[in-house]
């Protein structure tokens, strides 16, 4: 087996050790490792050593959605003509959210998170905050990109440096600025690319992920203009692919997210509200609800500045999006069970009936 070339498409030990023995023996001759670089309505694109291939799909693994995402690693074995996946390896991670109720996995194997936003008047601190939860719930390096400084100047005479700032007051030390007009922006990205790695790029329609992307890599994808009156995009991008740049870096884009719904993002609020959090521990009653409770560290906190009002309010915010999440998830559990007990008994009253 030439593992080079696979290990220069993200392949490693990891993946390796997931292998059985008769596996990894077969490996490279009836067995091949193939990595997702696109998934279509009916056809889902790979790469392996050699080459890109369209892959089949079990039903086993549908609806793919759910099972299956640009990233990942499968085992694959001829069928008649095609080749079929035989199974998924279990990958290092994988970013998933609610969609319709639905989990919807949209990447898996990143080493890094960009978290792409614009230095414009779509920047949205509160959505940042949304994202940096997703990255910390499913253990991934988050990273925010900051795009388009060159128009900077433009907006209200803010500086590119304004918009970092206030990235970093969310506790987030990796941040850069980068316009795709200025190349030497661009360098500062190179301390990712080490060969093997995967990124993934998220962010709104219009922040500018595909134009970095196909200037990082050998990538020509669509790009558009945004509209004039709100800054937002023309939602262009419309499946996720996975991309290499020359240094052998696997670059993932995706469509901008309408809505970003987390799908079990405790341990990622934690995170990104690590301060409010110990500061809850503190307070004088286990139950405190820190509105008007005696001896309650938050509120003293408030008051002496110590937390910023709209630190706490977006955390009380996005607290509540998420329990909402959490009952309708917990619904739609209801629901199936019911529906069970329902089929079971039509089952038994036919059964007693013939
Ligand atoms: N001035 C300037 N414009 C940029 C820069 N990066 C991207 N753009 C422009 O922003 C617009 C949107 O860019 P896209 O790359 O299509 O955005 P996207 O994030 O891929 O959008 P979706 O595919 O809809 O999610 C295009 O007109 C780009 O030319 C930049 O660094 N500077
Ligand atoms: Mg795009
Ligand atoms: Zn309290």
């Amino acid at each position: 087996m030439n593992s080079l070339k696979l290990q220069s498409i993200g392949w490693n030990n990891y993946l390796l050790q997931q292998l059985s023995f008769e596996e990894v023996a077969l490996l490279g001759d009836k067995i091949n490792a193939f990595r997702i670089t696109a998934i279509h309505r009916n056809r889902i694109e790979a790469i392996g050593q050699v080459g890109a291939r369209d892959l089949m799909c079990p039903q086993f693994l549908q609806p793919v959605s759910q099972h299956l995402a640009v990233g990942d690693w499968v085992l694959v074995k001829p069928f008649e003509e095609h080749l079929s996946i035989s199974r998924v390896i279990t990958p290092k991670n994988r970013i998933e959210r609610l969609q319709s109720n639905h989990k919807q996995v949209i990447a898996a194997n990143l080493d890094y998170l960009w978290i792409v936003t614009s230095a414009n008047h779509d920047f949205n601190l509160k959505r940042i905050q949304r994202y940096l939860s997703l990255a910390y719930e499913f253990e991934i390096e988050p990273v925010v990109i900051v795009t388009k400084t060159d128009l900077c100047n433009e907006i209200d005479g803010k500086s590119a440096w304004d918009f970092i700032d206030q990235v970093k007051s969310l506790n987030v030390n990796l941040v850069h600025g980068v316009s795709v007009t200025d190349s030497t922006s661009l360098e500062g990205l190179q301390d990712y690319f080490k060969v093997g790695n995967t990124i993934a790029l998220l962010g709104s329609s219009g922040v500018g992920k595909s134009t970095l992307v196909n200037a990082l890599s050998n990538s020509h994808q669509a790009t558009q203009s945004i509209r004039d009156s709100d800054n937002k995009g023309k939602h262009t991008t419309t499946h996720r692919q996975l991309f290499f740049t020359d240094n052998k870096v696997a670059i993932i884009d995706t469509p901008g997210m309408r809505e970003l719904h987390l799908f079990k993002s405790d341990t990622g609020l934690e995170k990104t509200f690590e301060d409010i959090v110990t500061l809850m521990s503190r307070c004088k009653f286990s139950n405190c609800q820190h509105e008007s409770e005696p001896g309650c560290a938050v509120i003293a906190a408030l008051k002496t500045g110590e937390i910023l009002q709209t630190h706490f309010d977006n955390y009380k915010k996005l607290l509540k999006e998420d329990e909402f999440i959490k009952r309708k998830e917990l619904g739609s559990h209801a629901e199936k069970a019911h529906d069970r007990a329902f089929f079971k008994m039509i089952d038994q009253h036919r059964k007693t009936k013939w």
